[in-house]
């Protein structure tokens, strides 16, 4: 049986960090193996020069190579992810493939060519995409400290976002007016079923 592969997606602010901590916490509590990806994964080399980008308005890239550089992001650090998944570590990834394409096509780079260099990486088995039914985020603590966390951005990614509401593995979850423990409790309740292992393979990201 393999682990399975659950991604938390969603705007910024919109307390995917505070979530993904409850989760961890929980499944910790439970002894159940797992393991946490915050992409981008701003510790490898890669992902300095994505730290920086993203934290110094001097440092500027154009939106394509920006772009490759958060799935090459991904790329570097796959392996080790399908590894822990093979193993029956449960894998948390606190955004994944859907920021990459939402954040860059919201800027104007084509859906499809965004899509391209994330081919082949593998989809998660469910992805819990948290938002708002207003533009709360734009008022939440912290926001408008790095680059896109401008609400009118904001307003173009989450639209994009609703590109993959078709997705098998896409589960919408609105937070609007619910605590920090609701949220947590209707994450936990969609996880269930993907906690005590998996023996299909995991699915990859196609055109
Ligand atoms: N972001 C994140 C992208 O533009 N492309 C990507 O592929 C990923 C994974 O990075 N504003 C953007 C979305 C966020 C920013 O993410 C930093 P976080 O979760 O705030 O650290």
């Amino acid at each position: 049986m393999r682990g399975a592969l659950i991604a938390i997606e969603g705007l910024d602010r919109t307390g995917k960090t505070t979530q993904t901590e409850r989760l961890l916490a929980k499944l910790k509590e439970l002894n159940i193996t797992h393991k946490l990806v915050k992409f981008p994964k701003r510790d490898t080399q890669i992902g300095k020069l994505i730290n920086t980008y993203l934290t110094e308005k001097s440092f500027d890239l154009n939106d394509q190579a920006a772009h490759l550089l958060f799935s090459a992001n991904r790329w570097e650090v796959i392996e080790e992810i399908k590894k822990d998944l093979q193993d029956g570590t449960v894998v948390i990834l606190d955004r994944y493939v859907y920021s990459g394409v939402a954040y860059s096509a919201a800027k104007g780079l084509d859906f499809q060519w965004c899509l391209s260099p994330d081919i082949g990486l593998p989809k998660p088995d469910l992805t819990i995409f948290l938002k708002f039914r207003q533009s709360e985020n734009a008022s939440r603590a912290g926001f408008g400290d790095e680059r896109y966390e401008v609400a009118e951005f904001q307003e173009k990614v989450k639209h994009i976002f609703e590109n993959f509401s078709t997705n098998s593995e896409w589960s919408p979850l609105y937070v609007d007016g619910l605590s920090i423990d609701q949220v947590h409790g209707k994450i936990w309740a969609l996880l269930q079923k993907y906690l005590g292992g998996l023996d299909n393979g995991l699915q990859v990201f196609s055109i």
